[in-house]
């Protein structure tokens, strides 16, 4: 059984895309049409009782989180992550940091109305100088060699949430010239074959994280 990717297209199921185009792995996607709110249909339930996107059918089962389905992926097939010592060390810090810290920071800014009944700039604005200061940490940090070295678990998850930053959110809040060194890194990953097939099959543009447009996909919708 080959690989089945639940996606909507600039979803967090880009992630798992990316890191399946990297690691050579063929799968096959099936569309989540948000339009008709399919996360929340009992089929997809079944496999993300959370309805959130991304669920990935394996040959061991469904799986979901983000974070979870890296991890597995590399250890069925490498290529995302150091093998051992003081780089996989800083490697999964940094990833569990992307997926548990920075990315729950970015759903309450895309999000807000979850989090408050009242004026969503209540929340937002807090949220905002969450994520500037986050970003600030991966700029200045030393064990980041993933920025600058070739594609792994961190840079599949971290390019598509500098792209969201850009895209979301409300009215134009962030702009990754103030991130110098991550849009080095994401005209990096631009770069990159992985990425080329994810733009064209998700429909992203020519630079899809250091200057995003809006995704005009050939299936399904983003939001
Ligand atoms: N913790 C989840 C978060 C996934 C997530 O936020 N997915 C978003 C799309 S990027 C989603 O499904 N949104 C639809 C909704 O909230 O109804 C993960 O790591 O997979």
């Amino acid at each position: 059984m080959s690989y089945v990717l639940h996606y909507a297209p600039d979803n967090a199921s880009l992630v798992i895309r990316l890191a399946l185009e990297h690691q050579g792995v063929p799968y096959r996607t099936r569309l989540v049409d948000r339009s008709k709110q399919a996360q929340s249909s009992p089929a997809y339930l079944a496999l993300n009782p959370n309805g959130l996107i991304p669920a990935l059918e394996t040959p061991d089962g469904a799986m979901f989180e983000t974070t979870a389905i890296l991890l597995y992926l590399s250890e069925q097939h490498g290529k995302l992550m150091p093998k051992a010592g003081s780089e996989r060390a800083a490697a999964l810090k940094w990833l569990v940091w992307l997926g548990n810290t920075l990315h729950p920071m970015l759903r309450i800014m895309f999000y807000p109305h979850i989090y408050t009944k009242g004026d969503i700039e209540d929340i937002r604005t807090p949220a905002r100088a969450q994520i500037t200061h986050m970003l600030g940490l991966l700029e200045q940090a030393q064990d980041v060699a993933w920025l600058e070295g070739p594609i792994s678990a961190m840079s599949c998850y971290l390019a598509p949430m500098l792209r969201w930053c850009a895209i979301y959110g409300g009215p134009a809040w962030f702009d990754l010239s103030d991130h110098p060194r991550l849009m080095d890194f994401a005209l990096l990953m631009e770069q990159t074959e992985p990425v080329h097939r994810a733009i064209a099959a998700e429909g992203l543009g020519a630079t899809p994280f250091s200057a995003p447009r809006p995704a005009t996909p050939p299936e399904g919708s983003a939001t």
